[in-house]
């Protein structure tokens, strides 16, 4: 343009620190020691407490010691009980995993590096308490105890599926355990939770509502209208972003990490925001117990960003190897959830190395035998369990006279070709 003498705009593009081949440095990476952040009352205003959203609540140190004022102190029945569930975790993941590979069902997600953020958010909260997971809480069945042998079925679709194979593998449904339909929509959930829980308070229940996304998911507008809702109505709600640092092949840049921290999202809908060691199991559970009773005694919602790192691809259809280091994982200044609960139970005196190894075998074998259950009910491989006629139920309440038609067709067509 003429008579301007001004550089020509740009925009920036976030890059990640580390792509394939490079040498990964976590040096940068700020980690504030544990047990240095304070914890103030359940009553806080948001506003008094902004500074906490940058901070990092954690809470067992390099040792495995707990340290500082989030120390939950928790019964040592509640502490190997989360250890527990965070090892059949994983080991359900890692046999899930092969079975896709084995060809047994089309689809899988895990969640290892992550089981804290669910597990110990389970085990804070009531068992009533209504959960709305993303994709990766199954930590959260787990955690209470739901059969496993009824989460494979699901990931079959086999002839035992409550869901009659009409959603993809790993997105469960369990009423019965107050844990919402996973719907593949990313974030939808959030919204949900929030008007969830003003349900619960306009009724003058007691029951709260929690919410978990991924950090990506954070850039959809079902995020900022669930806080929007969140905050002005005070709703007995816990929203749970859980920062692993990728989105598929996104880095956490791309939803806005680089200027700041997704727990300051708070901030601007004044809701109280904490960012903690995901990690960390006692520091989710301190955070989640604090945000409970927040919510239950009507002081209002809190945003938790569970700072973490996914540790394996997005799902198994996903290959990392392509977009980031392969040292990343292993360098995560934050450690191994599971081996850090291990090292603090160990340190306490109440477990030690024999014992874990006994029950990491345990929990292979109990996972191996829901499989064996399962698989009496069918695999992919077998072919559709379900009648072709439930395709057509519950769409509507009552089947509406163009379905019943639909299926009709169906049913001559498949006669006209002789099957
Ligand atoms: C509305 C919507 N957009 C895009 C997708 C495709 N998709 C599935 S998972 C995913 C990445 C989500 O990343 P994040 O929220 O960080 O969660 P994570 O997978 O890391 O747990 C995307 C883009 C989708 N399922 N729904």
């Amino acid at each position: 343009m003429t008579g301007r003498n001004l550089p020509p705009l740009s925009l920036h593009v976030p890059e990640p620190p580390f792509r394939p081949g490079d040498t990964v440095d976590f040096a940068d990476f700020d980690m504030p020691a544990a047990g240095a952040v304070r914890r103030p009352p359940i009553d806080t205003s948001p506003a008094d407490i902004r500074d906490m959203a940058y901070a990092m609540v954690r809470v067992l140190d390099d040792e495995g010691r707990a340290q500082g004022p989030w120390d939950p102190r928790l019964a040592p029945e509640t502490l190997l009980k989360m250890l527990r569930s965070m090892a059949l975790t994983r080991a359900f993941d890692e046999r899930l995993y092969r079975a896709q590979r084995q060809g047994k069902t089309s689809f899988y997600m895990k969640c290892t590096g992550e089981e804290a953020t669910s597990v110990g958010a389970a085990h804070a909260l009531d068992y009533d308490d209504m959960c709305f997971p993303s994709y990766r809480q199954q930590g959260l069945l787990i955690a209470r105890d739901w059969p496993i042998v009824d989460m494979i079925n699901q990931i079959y679709s086999n002839r035992a599926d409550r869901l009659k194979g009409r959603q993809m593998p790993i997105m469960y449904s369990v009423r019965e355990a107050n844990f919402f339909s996973i719907s593949g929509n990313l974030t939808t959930q959030y919204p949900q939770a929030v008007g969830w829980a003003m349900a619960s308070a306009a009724r003058g229940d007691t029951r709260i509502a929690a919410a978990w996304c991924g950090e990506g998911s954070t850039a959809e507008g079902d995020f900022h209208s669930a806080l929007t809702f969140a905050a002005v109505y005070r709703a007995p709600v816990i929203l749970n972003v859980i920062n692993n640092q990728w989105a598929i092949s996104s880095f956490s840049g791309f939803a806005g990490a680089e200027a700041t921290t997704f727990a300051a999202r708070a901030i601007g809908y004044g809701i109280a925001g904490l960012r903690v060691d995901g990690n960390d199991a006692l520091a989710v559970y301190a955070a989640t117990q604090w945000a409970a009773d927040r919510a239950r005694n009507n002081h209002g919602p809190t945003l938790i960003e569970h700072f973490t790192y996914r540790a394996e691809g997005h799902s198994t259809s996903d290959d990392p190897s392509k977009y980031r280091s392969a040292e990343e994982g292993g360098k995560w200044p934050l450690g191994d959830p599971i081996v850090r609960l291990k090292r603090h139970v160990i340190g306490l005196g109440i477990w030690d190395e024999e014992r874990h190894a006994a029950m990491d075998l345990e929990v292979a074998e109990l996972v191996k035998a829901a499989q064996k259950e399962a698989e009496k009910d069918g695999i992919l491989q077998d072919g559709l369990k379900q009648s072709f006629d439930s395709m057509f139920e519950d769409v509507f309440e009552e089947m509406p006279w163009h379905l019943k038609e639909q299926s009709a067709q169906m049913h001559e067509e498949r006669r006209a070709a002789g099957i």
